[in-house]
């Protein structure tokens, strides 16, 4: 996350990392990616979170995939640790787009029902041009690859489908679909999601409308970053819990 703040985790109790139970150890618990609980044995992330081979490895092997949930320091030990007993991943999910970036983590272990959070509307409400929402996770906090250690967030404003098509028109940056995907960013630059915050939260008035999918670089006011728009995979969503 680009200029936010450190949040506690007991406030965002539904913010999780996933993270690998094998690898990209030590420091960072292996956290890779956001994740979101949307149930007490269900938590959502970005589909190109998964499948993806890193060292060679594919990162969709179901048992080397844990949440770490109510830790907001990835170096403390506190919170729990759950490992992943199945994914679900989209099945209209797009890797080139990343149209209907959505995957679905079953925990083996069941977390507390205050830690889940309420989707938003499927009527597309709380996501009108201008309202206010926050991004969190433990992603890079400079552009340069400076990951963070404790859960932060920031604020920014959903866009219009214009002005996010006019940032990402089908360019070598990439394509906006107002269907599938929602932007959000700051008129000033400075505030934004970055690498490492894939897969979790964008929250407006204590609901989820997104999660972080993509974006040309981090915090630059005419590239916004883009995130699933959860009100279109509601359905599918639903079907899942
Ligand atoms: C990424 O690489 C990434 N500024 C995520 C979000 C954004 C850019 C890149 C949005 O995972």
């Amino acid at each position: 996350v680009i200029g936010g703040q450190t949040v506690k985790v007991t406030d965002s109790p539904w913010a999780v990392a996933v993270a690998s139970r094998d690898r990209f150890g030590g420091m960072r618990a292996g956290q890779f990616c956001g994740g979101v609980v949307v149930a007490p044995t269900k938590v959502v992330t970005a589909a190109h979170c998964l499948g993806r081979d890193v060292l060679g490895v594919p990162l969709d092997e179901v048992r080397d995939l844990k949440v770490v949930a109510g830790r907001g320091e990835l170096r403390g030990t506190g919170g729990r640790e759950i490992a992943v007993r199945r994914t679900w991943v989209n099945p209209s999910y797009e890797p080139l787009s990343n149209s209907g970036d959505l995957a679905v983590l079953t925990l083996s272990a069941a977390l507390p029902e205050e830690y889940v959070i309420r989707l938003a509307p499927a009527d597309g409400g709380l996501t009108d041009p201008g309202t206010a929402a926050t991004v969190y996770g433990w992603g890079d906090t400079t552009g340069g690859g400076a990951y963070a250690s404790s859960l932060r967030s920031a604020k920014v404003r959903v866009l219009s489908d214009e002005a996010c098509t006019r940032a990402y028109p089908g360019n070598v940056d990439g394509t906006y679909l107002p269907a599938t995907m929602l932007c959000a960013g700051d008129p000033e630059g400075g505030h934004d999601a970055c690498q490492g915050d894939s897969g979790g939260p964008l929250v407006a008035r204590g609901r989820l409308i997104g999660l972080v999918s993509w974006g040309s670089g981090c915090g630059q006011a005419e590239s916004p970053g883009v995130y699933t728009r959860i009100s279109a995979l509601a359905r599918a969503l639903e079907g899942q819990l």
